[in-house]
């Protein structure tokens, strides 16, 4: 099957480069998952990539959270990133003004020489898009920006009517790769990709086979729920990378949102 029997009217409206790219890589896959890998040694990086690159079609990372980080070790770990197909996403979470937010994405994790996509929240206004998308130019390369219109944290402060905005601002914005939806609330999804449309991805941390509260706030609802209600990507961290088998657990987070592909667009 091929990306547009897969993705129906998503790949006939998503048509950045960046969309195109990870919808072909996760149709090839049959796999709509996003590793979170959050291991916080360069060691435990690299077992995973070993052990889940072929059924996960992206790789979200905290660069800062790695106890023995390298420049050297970051480039061979991203390297072998990209030999697995997988999109790297920097989970950054950038905020600040325009400026900023570019000379961020430089600095010492120099995040614009590798990522191809980041997450921002519009909190300080739109021009944080321009800025990251001029940072990617700076180096040359092209990126997308997930802008964060909902959370999947329990009392999180970001509410409907700012929702609405970061969407109404973001879908007409040509750097705006998509937005971050709550995997944990199918029916806040839903309503998400109403007022999104069909252009953009909506990419959903707070998925896991095992649902209900996580630690600290975390909350978790179903993956095949998750893109029923209209996620394009499932965002899973410790269901793959806590598994004891984290092979057999990717393969299984796979098939589940593979499932709920085919059953959105049958
Ligand atoms: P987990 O182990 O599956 O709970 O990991 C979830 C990951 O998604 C983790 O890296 C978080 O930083 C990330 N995340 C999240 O959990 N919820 C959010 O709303 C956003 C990101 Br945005």
């Amino acid at each position: 099957m091929g990306p547009s029997d897969a993705w129906g009217e998503r790949w006939v409206e998503a048509t950045s480069p960046m969309a195109r790219r990870y919808m072909e890589v996760a149709t090839s896959k049959q796999s709509l998952v996003c590793l979170a890998a959050d291991r916080t040694t360069m060691a435990g990086l690299f077992d995973l990539i070993e052990a889940v690159g072929e059924h996960v079609a992206a790789l979200k990372t905290h660069v800062d959270l790695v106890d023995d980080w390298t420049p050297d070790a970051w480039s061979s770990f991203c390297a072998a990133a990209h030999d697995a197909d997988l999109l790297v996403f920097e989970d950054r979470k950038f905020a600040d003004i325009g400026g900023i937010s570019r000379n961020q994405m430089a600095g010492k994790y120099d995040i614009r020489s590798w990522s191809d996509l980041v997450t921002a929240h519009l909190i300080s206004g739109p021009d944080i898009v321009d800025g990251l998308q001029a940072a990617w130019s700076d180096v040359g390369r092209q990126g997308g920006v997930l802008l964060l219109a909902q959370m999947s944290s329990r009392g999180n402060l970001l509410h409907p009517a700012y929702t609405e905005e970061v969407v109404a601002k973001g879908r007409v914005h040509d750097g705006v790769f998509g937005f971050i939806g709550n995997g944990s609330r199918p029916e806040e999804l839903a309503s998400l990709r109403a007022r999104v449309g069909e252009a953009k991805m909506i990419w959903t941390p707070g998925v896991n086979l095992a649902v209900g509260d996580g630690a600290m706030g975390q909350r978790y609802g179903d993956p095949t729920e998750a893109v029923l209600a209209g996620s394009d990507c499932v965002i899973v961290g410790s269901g793959i990378h806590k598994a004891t088998d984290p092979r057999a657990a990717a393969q299984a987070y796979a098939k589940a949102s593979w499932n709920g592909l085919m059953q959105r667009n049958g």
